[in-house]
């Protein structure tokens, strides 16, 4: 992760321009990447990785292309990924977004597939991309039960029948050419759109639709704050940029 002077002069006037921002009225909005995650402990996708990230490019197993050429390879990737985010804990960035909703009105939406804002305790989160937990009929969508996953990382797991059809068990995430869960979709656009303020925080702002929600909320008329200590897709639609990681300046700028 680049390191960055959170001491130096223009990191103190950013800080102070978003603290500004965050003074006006109205809904606090998060919009929350895999970012927002890593210092938890969870891998982000496009940044530099480790372990079994290594042996996989974590977007090309994300399609129901993948799922369809070797679903054993990619229920076992996901499985894995379960067993890590149980193992992991909201930091304090994610405290510090839960803490704000105890004295204005907060919503985050996340693109993130973890619990880690609802663990923290945030009370409305929007989740555009689904969740690693609500598995269901990769046929007939039925909602499906699976037990624990194996502790241990491995190649390959047959995802469990369905009860009501022949299909299998999937994650109940959104890969790329799916279209969004529809409720949390339009709740994100209904929130951003209301914004007094956006904070971005940790999205490479590549991916789409969820990358327009910034560009929406500016047009809006909300100013945008971004947290990302790299640099990111997003531009002019981002008033103040805070080049830090979310846990050390999130709980700065909420407090
Ligand atoms: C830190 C930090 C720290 C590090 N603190 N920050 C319009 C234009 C072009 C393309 C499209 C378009 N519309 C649709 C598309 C196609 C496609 C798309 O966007 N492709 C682009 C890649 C070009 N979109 C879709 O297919 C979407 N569906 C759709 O549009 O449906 C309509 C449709 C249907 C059919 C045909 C056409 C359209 C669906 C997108 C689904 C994305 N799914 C994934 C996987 C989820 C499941 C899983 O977890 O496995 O979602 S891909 C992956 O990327 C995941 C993420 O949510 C998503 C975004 O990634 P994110 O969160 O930004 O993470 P990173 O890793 O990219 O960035 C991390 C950032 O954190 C970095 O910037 C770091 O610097 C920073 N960071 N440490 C703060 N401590
Ligand atoms: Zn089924």
């Amino acid at each position: 992760m680049t390191s960055v002077d959170t001491d130096s002069p223009q990191f103190r006037d950013a800080l102070d321009t978003a603290r500004r921002a965050l003074q006006r009225g109205g809904p606090l909005v998060v919009l929350s990447g895999a970012g927002m995650s890593a210092e938890s402990g969870v891998p982000t996708f496009r940044d530099a990785q480790t372990g079994l990230w290594e042996r996989y490019d974590p977007t090309d197993l994300a399609t129901p292309e993948a799922w369809r050429a070797d679903r054993d390879m990619v229920w076992a990737w996901y499985r894995w990924r379960e067993h890590l985010i149980t193992s992991t804990t909201p930091h304090a960035g994610h405290v510090a977004i839960a803490r704000a909703a105890a004295h204005r009105e907060v919503e985050v939406v996340t693109q993130n597939v973890d619990d880690l804002h609802e663990r923290a305790g945030s009370p409305v989160v929007h989740h555009v991309h689904g969740s690693l937990f609500a598995h269901r009929c990769d046929t007939c969508a039925t909602p499906i039960e699976v037990s624990p996953p194996p502790p241990e990382p491995v190649d390959r797991l047959e995802p469990p029948h369905c009860t009501r059809c022949d299909g299998r068990a999937r994650p109940g995430v959104v890969w790329f050419g799916e279209t969004l869960p529809r409720a949390p979709w339009e709740a994100a656009v209904r929130a951003v759109t209301a914004a007094g303020v956006v904070v971005v925080v940790g999205t490479s702002g590549l991916v789409y639709p969820a990358a327009s929600l910034p560009g929406l909320a500016a047009q809006a008329g909300a100013p945008v704050i971004e947290i990302n200590p790299g640099p990111s897709g997003l531009g002019d639609e981002v008033d103040v940029h805070l080049p830090a990681p979310a846990g050390q300046v999130l709980p700065a700028l909420l407090a």
